[in-house]
Order: C-alpha cells, then structure tokens, then sequence
C-alpha cells in the first residue's frame, strides 16, 4: 500500500467529522428500512492498493507508486506505457493500430493486479454489504475497476461495469479464457490455449457496449436505492458517470468520497474529500457506533 507519508504523496485533507457522522446516518436509516444502497466504484477506490489510477496512470504519484511496489521488476515497463495516452490505448481503434502494445499493456497490468490486495476501503465496502443483508436490506455495488479488489476482498454482489482483466476473449470464436498466471503471457497479443487464435481482454472500451445485464441491473439499483454512493470516480466516463444523477433525481441521497472534486460534487448531498481506504472505514466505524 503507498505510503501516504512519503515526501512526494500529497498529505490527507482534515477529515469532515460532521459529514461522516451525516453519511452513517442516511445509512443507519436506509437499512433501518431495509432500503438497498447503491454503490459506484472507481479507480480511486484501487489506488492504495498501489493500483495507479485510469487518469492519473502517469502522474508522477501514480508512478512512484506503482514504482515501489514490491520492488516490482515489472516496474521498469513504465517508461514505455509513459509514451501512451492511456485513453488512446483504450479503445478498439488503439487495439487495431498495435495490438502488440495494447496486449502487453493489458497484461503487465494484469499482473500488478493479481499482486496486488484489497485496501481498508474495500474491505469497509464488503462490512457495508454485510451490515445491509443482516438488516434485511440490499447492496449493489458497481465498479468501473477490472482488478477483482471487491470481490477478493469479500462482496458478494459485485457488477463488473466495464470488464475483467482476467478474462480474454478469442478474437475468432469469442470463447473466454481465464488468464490468472502470474507470469508474463509472452506472446502479445496471446494466442488461445485451445485454438492458439489471438486474444483480447475482456474489457471495455471506448465505443464498446457494456455487458447488457450489468446495465440492466444498474437501472434496478439507480431506481430503488435510498443511498447512492460514488467512490473514487473522475465521474467523467458514461454510463457510470450518470448514476448518481438519476439516483439523486429520484430523491436517493448521494455520497461522495474523491480526493479531488468531480463534475459530481457540486449537486451531491455529502462530498468527503479525502482516501477511500481512510473515510469509508471511518464510515462503517460511525455507523457501528464505535
Ligand atoms: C481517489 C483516490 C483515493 C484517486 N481515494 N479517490 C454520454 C455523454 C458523453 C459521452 C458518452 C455518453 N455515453 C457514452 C459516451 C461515450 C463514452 C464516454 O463516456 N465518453 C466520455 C469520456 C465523455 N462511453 C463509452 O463509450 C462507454 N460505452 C457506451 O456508452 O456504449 C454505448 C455507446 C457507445 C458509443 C456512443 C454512445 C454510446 C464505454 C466506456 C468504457 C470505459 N472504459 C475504460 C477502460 C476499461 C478498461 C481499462 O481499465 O483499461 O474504463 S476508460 C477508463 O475510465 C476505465 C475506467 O473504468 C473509467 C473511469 O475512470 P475512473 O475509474 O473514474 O478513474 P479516473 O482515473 O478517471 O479517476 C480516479 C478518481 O479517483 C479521481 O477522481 C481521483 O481524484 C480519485 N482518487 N485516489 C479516493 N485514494
């Protein structure tokens, strides 16, 4: 996990100890009725497992952090992602142009995230599920992240809005592979084990439909939740990006938790600034009374 006292991580904001209290409240009375929550995660949820942000993949936070995990020989494959622009290498046309370098980049991060662990913030994200269904009620939790943090880290309803990492689909039959070897695949793009066709992940990109029943049951989630919470989005891509605003549309109330503010801040009913790994515990924590 970085380690946020290091001279070139940014120090933590103060922590809005009154907007805690405020958001464990909605909670409390959210699954005092049984009502359901409904969850958006993004990559800032990932980042203190030393993940590096989607946007911030080459900011020099995100670098360092990935740098010094583990002392990761993988690390010195940076430079050569530092060259891209990591919207440009997510999307098919990016695919098409040089699917050497889009595969390889897939799977070097395929394999920073299979070495990587759930952070607090997961862990506090899977208590909150658990909190819900002993009090009868629901938590749908939907993530932008293709890195399986929420589910390794116990929640049991995770939608996977935008893919898996370790999936990978044949190019020529659309068969699906799971691909969790630690080590490189060494041929890129990987050939099927069965067919030896190419492969692709199973990820998402720009342009490209989401999985037609993760949208199906984010509506279900955006029209019955109470409580909305955005975690550690940009809020900037759709269809994830327009949740909490139909949510907030229908009278749910809205969290959200950002180091940064968001086009979303502004019309949210609480916006904690600050990591996800600290304040949503701090959350449960209020929550539990303790
Ligand atoms: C912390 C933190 C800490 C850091 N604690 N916080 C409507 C309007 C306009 C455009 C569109 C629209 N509907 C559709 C579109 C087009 C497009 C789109 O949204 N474009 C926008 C850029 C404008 N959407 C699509 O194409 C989607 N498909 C679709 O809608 O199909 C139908 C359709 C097709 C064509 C036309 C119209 C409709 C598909 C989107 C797929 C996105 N895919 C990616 C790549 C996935 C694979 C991969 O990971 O490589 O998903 S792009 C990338 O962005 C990735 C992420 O999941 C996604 C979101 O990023 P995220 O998670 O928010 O990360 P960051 O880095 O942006 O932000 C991190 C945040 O964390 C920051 O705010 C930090 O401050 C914060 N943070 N540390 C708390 N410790």
């Amino acid at each position: 996990m970085p380690d946020h006292t290091a001279p070139n991580l940014p120090p933590d904001p103060p922590i809005d100890e009154p907007a805690i209290h405020r958001a464990a409240e909605a909670i409390r009375r959210c699954l005092d009725d049984r009502g359901t929550i409904a969850i958006v995660t993004g990559a800032g949820c990932s980042a203190e497992s030393g993940i590096p942000t989607f946007r911030g993949f080459f900011a020099a936070a995100g670098n360092e952090a990935a740098a010094r995990l583990d002392n990761d020989p993988d690390a010195v494959e940076l430079p050569l992602w530092a060259n891209n622009d990591p919207i440009a290498l997510a999307t098919p046309q990016g695919f098409a142009r040089d699917p050497e370098l889009v595969t390889r980049w897939y799977d070097w991060r395929r394999r920073r995230c299979l070495k990587a662990k759930p952070n607090p913030g997961h862990l506090a994200l899977a208590e909150l599920e658990r909190l819900a269904h002993t009090a009868g009620g629901d938590c749908e939790l939907f993530t932008q992240n293709i890195d399986r943090l929420h589910q390794r880290s116990g929640s049991q309803t995770v939608h996977e809005l935008h893919g898996s990492l370790y999936r990978w689909r044949d190019l020529h039959t659309n068969e699906e592979h799971e691909l969790l070897n630690p080590e490189p695949l060494g041929t890129y793009p990987p050939p099927a084990p069965d067919t030896g066709n190419p492969m692709r992940p199973c990820v998402v990109w720009f342009g490209e439909m989401l999985p037609p029943e993760v949208i199906r049951a984010a509506e279900h989630a955006v029209q019955s939740c109470t409580v909305f919470m955005s975690i550690g989005t940009s809020a900037v891509v759709y269809p994830a990006a327009g949740f909490a605003e139909a949510a907030a549309d229908r009278g749910a109330f809205v969290i959200e938790i950002n180091l940064e503010p968001t086009p979303l801040s502004a019309s949210v009913d609480i916006t904690l600034r600050g990591r996800s790994a600290l304040l949503l515990p701090k959350i449960i924590a209020a929550l539990n009374g303790t």
